[in-house]
């Protein structure tokens, strides 16, 4: 089982889709571990894009991303990372496939609605940066049996 850092951003908040994206999420068979809303701080907006710091659009990503509200989760499932992007889309919504998040949602080149950890590391990392080990809840799930064939003992 993998867990990714799921950022529904300010836009996604204002526009009063976070219940809509967090159903796909649902719907897909992740499971939610931990869930918040927060404002972000320049401190944690820093460390979170510390990678994109000598980038031309830095600045107003980290102005954009502190500017109102969020919401990051927590989601598990078998191959969490690579799903939870698929399911997001391309960068920005204005050439993100129709039927994902991004495409569905959104056509700005800067606002994208979604962040979601891209590798391992960087979800390990992310996971860390905005979550305290307690706020992550190891919950077992009623329908896991469903939502994965386990008859051969892992989830398939
Ligand atoms: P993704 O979120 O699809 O992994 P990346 O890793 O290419 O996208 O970019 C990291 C973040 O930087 C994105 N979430 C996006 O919001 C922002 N970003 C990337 N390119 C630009 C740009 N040209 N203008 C504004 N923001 C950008």
């Amino acid at each position: 089982m993998q867990t990714t850092l799921i950022i529904l951003k300010p836009d996604a908040v204002q526009r009063g889709f976070a219940g809509e994206i967090i159903t796909r999420f649902e719907k897909k068979g992740l499971q939610i571990v931990a869930c918040k809303m927060m404002q972000i701080s320049d401190d944690l907006a820093a460390r979170h894009y510390e990678a994109h710091k000598e980038r031309p659009f830095y600045p107003g990503l980290v102005k954009f991303m502190t500017s109102s509200p969020v919401v990051v989760l927590a989601l598990r499932g078998v191959g969490a990372i690579d799903i939870s992007r698929k399911l997001m889309g391309a960068t920005f919504g204005s050439n993100a496939d129709p039927g994902t998040i991004r495409g569905d949602f959104g056509l700005s080149n800067s606002f994208n609605l979604i962040h979601g950890s891209d590798s391992p590391e960087a979800a390990e990392r992310e996971l860390t940066l905005f979550f305290s080990q307690s706020e992550i809840l190891n919950w077992d799930r009623a329908i896991n049996n469903w939502v994965y064939d386990m008859t051969q003992g892992d989830p398939e």
